[in-house]
C-alpha cells in the first residue's frame, strides 16, 4: 500500500526519501545497549497470532546465568515491503515454486534473499503478568463507564496497580531513545516529546506510527483533561504535525491523531498514526481524535468529568472484574 497522494510520493522510485526515514543501513547498525539473547528462550506458549498482521506474539523464558528462569514476551512481525526494495526481490530472489495454475491466475512460493526478508522483533524482558495478558487472545467486553464508575472503580484500580511508566520518564529525562527524538518543546507545563512509537521501524510510510509524550506528570488519561489543558493539547497539534511534515513529508491532512481510552500506560500521550495505516488501536472504541477532544473541552471544560466512556476490555481483565462485581457490566 502507498500513501493516498503524497505531493510528491516520498518512496516512489529514484525519489530522495525522506529525512526523517531511515536508511536501510541505519537500521541495521548495532543496537545501544546489550542485546537480548534470543537463542537462549524456551518457548512456553504462542499468546496470539494474526494472519492479517502477519505476526506471532510469543511467551518464552529466559534462563540467567545462574538457571533463574524469567518471563519474556516476543512479538515477531514481518515486515512491510518498501517500495524502492521490490525491485530488486524480483530481481535477486532465490528459489520460486509453482503452487497453484488456474487460467490466467497462478500463486508461487517464493524464497527472498536474507537481506530483504526482516523481521520485526520487539522484545518485553522481564515481561509482567499484566504483559502476558495484554497480548493473549481473549474475549473482549464493552464497559459503558461513567464519571461515578471512574471515581468509585476505575481510579481506585488504577492507583492500585497499573503498567510501569518508567520508559516515559526515560524519554523525558533523555536516558533512553534521546537519539530519536523528533521534536520536543521543553515548557514543563505545555511541553512535550514527539518520538516514533516502538510499533514502527521506520524503514516506510505506510505504517508511520509516533507518540507525543507530555512533559508534566499529573495528567493520567482523558478522563483528567479539562480546559486548562487546552494550551498543551493545542501545541502538540501544532507542532506535532509541523515536526511530521518536516521529518517525514507526511501532511498534516493525512495523519490520524488521537489518544486512547482506556490507555495501557496512564502518562497522558497522543498517537499519531498514518490516515491509511490501520493502526492496532484505532478503532471507534477505544480512539478519540485529538481535535474533538479539544472542541469538547473548549464547548465544557468539564466535559470529560461529566460524560459516559465507553471502552474495550479482555476478558481476564481485573479491572473488568471490578466491573462486574458492582453490578455495572
Ligand atoms: P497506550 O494507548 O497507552 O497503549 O499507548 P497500547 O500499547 O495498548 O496502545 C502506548 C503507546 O506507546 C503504544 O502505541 C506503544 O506501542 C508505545 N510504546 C510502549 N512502550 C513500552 C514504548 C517504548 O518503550 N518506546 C516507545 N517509543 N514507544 C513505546
Amino acid at each position: 500500500r502507498r500513501m493516498a497522494t503524497p505531493p510528491p510520493s516520498p518512496l516512489s522510485p529514484g525519489a530522495a526519501a525522506p529525512s526523517g526515514l531511515r536508511r536501510r543501513d541505519e537500521a541495521e547498525a548495532a543496537p545501544v545497549g546489550s542485546s537480548f539473547p534470543l537463542g537462549s528462550v524456551r518457548l512456553r506458549r504462542l499468546l496470539r497470532d494474526s494472519a492479517r498482521e502477519k505476526a506471532a506474539f510469543v511467551h518464552g523464558q529466559v534462563v540467567g546465568a545462574a538457571g533463574e528462569e524469567t518471563d519474556a514476551v516476543l512479538i515477531l512481525e514481518k515486515t512491510p515491503f518498501q517500495e524502492e526494495k521490490i525491485e530488486e526481490l524480483l530481481r535477486r530472489h532465490g528459489k520460486m515454486e509453482l503452487q497453484m495454475s488456474n487460467d490466467i491466475y497462478s500463486t508461487y512460493r517464493l524464497q527472498p534473499p536474507p537481506e530483504l526478508s526482516e523481521i520485526k522483533v520487539t522484545v518485553v524482558h522481564p515481561a509482567t503478568e499484566k504483559h502476558l495478558q495484554k497480548y493473549l487472545r481473549q474475549e473482549v467486553h464493552l464497559i459503558r463507564e461513567t464519571w461515578e464508575d471512574y471515581k468509585n472503580i476505575t481510579l481506585p484500580f488504577i492507583q492500585s496497580q497499573s503498567f510501569s511508566i518508567q520508559w516515559v520518564y526515560n524519554i523525558l529525562e533523555k536516558k533512553a531513545e534521546a537519539d530519536r527524538i523528533i521534536h520536543e518543546n521543553p515548557d514543563p507545563c505545555n511541553g512535550f516529546v514527539l518520538v516514533p512509537d516502538f510499533k514502527w521501524n521506520q524503514n516506510q510510510l505506510e505504517d508511520l506510527y509516533l507518540i507525543a509524550l507530555i512533559h508534566r506528570r499529573d495528567v493520567k488519561s482523558l478522563r483528567d483533561l479539562t480546559a486548562e489543558h487546552l494550551p498543551l493539547l493545542r501545541n502538540i497539534l501544532q507542532e506535532g504535525k509541523e515536526a511530521i511534515t518536516k521529518h517525514f513529508g507526511v501532511p498534516g491532512s493525512q495523519l490520524r491523531i488521537y489518544l486512547h481510552y482506556q490507555p495501557s500506560y496512564y502518562h497522558l500521550h497522543v498517537h499519531f498514526t498514518a490516515l491509511g495505516y490501520d493502526a492496532p488501536g484505532c478503532s471507534v472504541e477505544r480512539a478519540h481524535l485529538l481535535e474533538d477532544v479539544m472542541d469538547n473541552l473548549l464547548l465544557d471544560a468539564q466535559h470529560y468529568q461529566k460524560r459516559a466512556l465507553t471502552f474495550p476490555l479482555r476478558a481476564d481483565e481485573p479491572l473488568l472484574k471490578r466491573f462486574q462485581e458492582a453490578g455495572r457490566v
